[in-house]
């Protein structure tokens, strides 16, 4: 037993994305999306990121990528939904594909069995007492608007998600009370392909496009918060941050503004549009600087200021660490976007930084600046595991991980930070954003698939499935 004080009714549970567990990648009428077309493989990330990127759209190559049959949660939500219910899941946070629900983008009618599976999900989640809380975008747009629209670049594209919101809040009123907008809306700038649908012609142009695209999402998401409180009173909304609170190297002054720049321009420039409803006072020096100029619209002002997010979700998996000038070997690896190496820490097989620490540091930052509840919606060990002879999979490394995380978040709570909730990513082995690959796992349940594609998908518990189960049965006070 220790002394944290969880709140009542704190939302314990997992977490997942569409494009990464789903599979049934054509089926029932759905559109091909972003995610179906993106190269798998090692290089993933390396090769997406570079200014220029083009993806061909090449069916001898797509048609092997890991995520068309995923872990087939299409067809096993129900045998997968009863697993969270056994581990005793207050609730699970998911994604809808928006290409199920609108194939191109640009339909004025949906696309019903889409909206069908999605009932079928949700009655699941509630018989079991679980609250859902879904990702409108997880990643992925229907693969049309991009091809036909330039993606986010297009102001029109606004227009499409508001309709594909409203679509999903009328549907789903009396099913979902909590919805997130764009996953990770904050890397855009860095991952324009993933998360704004295209990719900039070259490095000059990247910020200018990406920041002017990423103008579009958040008048987007100012319009869904809008239409989610007007359709389903006693709803909340919130944004979602890919979170790393950046430390100085050193305390060399230089070092220290050079971390604080940082922090500004990756956190807090989307934290305070969705949260403040307004650019932040630092913005326009950095704008002038990087040749950056924002066409809005009128009315756009307005939109921002007046349907301001609920709470902020984020994801946490590390710290991030950053020096004014560094060489080659200095840098670190990471999610999306790395600094330099942190001497303090351990890293984990793929060079992430773990940093339990950093996530009370950065809960403390965020709730101080924004005095809305958080909730951590993903975080987690992506490692690989191994079956033992008697069939069990002891992964205390991942056990260990989330233990100290918990640890830091009571910590937080303790500070006088209002947390909501905490749904550990990839609950169920899945399909990894950056690798493509499915051993990177993160599971508290293991599928049986492999990185060539091979195995049987069924699903066994891991030890950590039974640790999380009592961590959520004692409202974490035994970890
Ligand atoms: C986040 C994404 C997730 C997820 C996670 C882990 O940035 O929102 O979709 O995949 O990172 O990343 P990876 O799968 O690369 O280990």
């Amino acid at each position: 037993m220790n002394n944290y004080q969880f709140p009542e009714g704190f939302l314990w549970g997992g977490a997942t994305a569409a494009n990464q567990v789903e599979g049934a990648y054509l089926e029932d009428g759905k559109g091909m999306n972003l995610a179906d077309v993106m190269p798998g493989g090692k290089v993933r990330l390396d090769v997406i990121s570079k200014p220029g990127f083009d993806f061909k759209i090449d069916t001898e190559k797509y048609s092997t990528y890991p995520n068309h049959e995923a872990i087939d949660f299409y067809h096993r939500y129900v045998e997968d939904i009863a697993l969270f219910a056994e581990l005793g899941f207050k609730t699970y946070r998911m994604s809808i594909a928006w290409s199920r629900i609108f194939p191109k983008g640009d339909e004025l009618e949906p696309n019903e069995a889409g909206l069908a599976f999605y009932d079928r999900v949700f009655d699941e989640c509630l018989k079991h007492g679980i609250e859902p809380v879904v990702t409108i975008s997880h990643y992925e747009m229907p693969l049309y608007l991009i091809t036909e629209y330039g993606g986010w670049k297009s102001r029109e594209v606004i227009s499409f998600f508001e309709r594909y919101a409203i679509t999903l809040f009328n549907r789903y009123k009396d099913k979902v009370k909590y919805w997130l907008t764009f996953n990770e809306i904050n890397g855009a700038t860095h991952l324009p392909i993933m998360s704004l649908g295209f990719s900039p012609a070259t490095e000059d142009v990247r910020l200018q496009e990406s920041f002017q695209a990423l103008h579009h999402q958040f008048v987007a998401s100012s319009l869904a918060v809008k239409a989610c409180h007007e359709i389903i009173p006693g709803s909340q909304i919130g944004c979602m941050l890919i979170y790393m609170p950046v430390y100085a190297y050193d305390c060399n002054p230089q070092n220290v503004l050079h971390a604080m720049k940082e922090e500004q321009v990756f956190n807090y420039i989307c934290g305070d549009v969705h949260v403040r409803g307004e650019y932040p006072a630092f913005s326009k020096r950095f704008f002038k600087e990087n040749n950056i100029t924002i066409k809005m619209e009128d009315g756009d002002f307005e939109t921002l200021k007046q349907y301001t997010v609920d709470f902020i979700s984020l994801s946490y998996y590390m710290s991030r660490t950053e020096k004014k000038v560094l060489t080659d070997d200095e840098k670190a690896s990471g999610n999306l976007i790395a600094g330099v190496k942190n001497p303090h820490l351990q890293a984990s097989d793929w060079g992430w930084e773990i940093d339990p620490t950093g996530l009370r540091i950065g809960l403390n930052n965020l709730y101080d600046r924004y005095r809305v509840p958080l909730f951590v919606v993903e975080n987690g060990l992506g490692a690989y595991d191994t079956i033992e002879d008697d069939g069990s999979i002891n992964d205390d490394y991942r056990i260990n991980y989330l233990r100290e995380h918990i640890k830091a978040m009571g910590e937080a709570i303790e500070d006088g930070v209002e947390l909501m909730g905490y749904t550990a990513w990839g609950c169920i082995d899945l399909v990894s954003m950056s690798t493509g690959e499915m051993s990177k796992r993160y599971g508290f349940i293991y599928v049986d698939k492999q990185d060539d594609g091979s195995g049987t998908l069924e699903r066994k518990k891991k030890k950590s499935f039974y640790w999380y189960q009592n961590v959520i049965a004692t409202n974490g006070k035994e970890l």
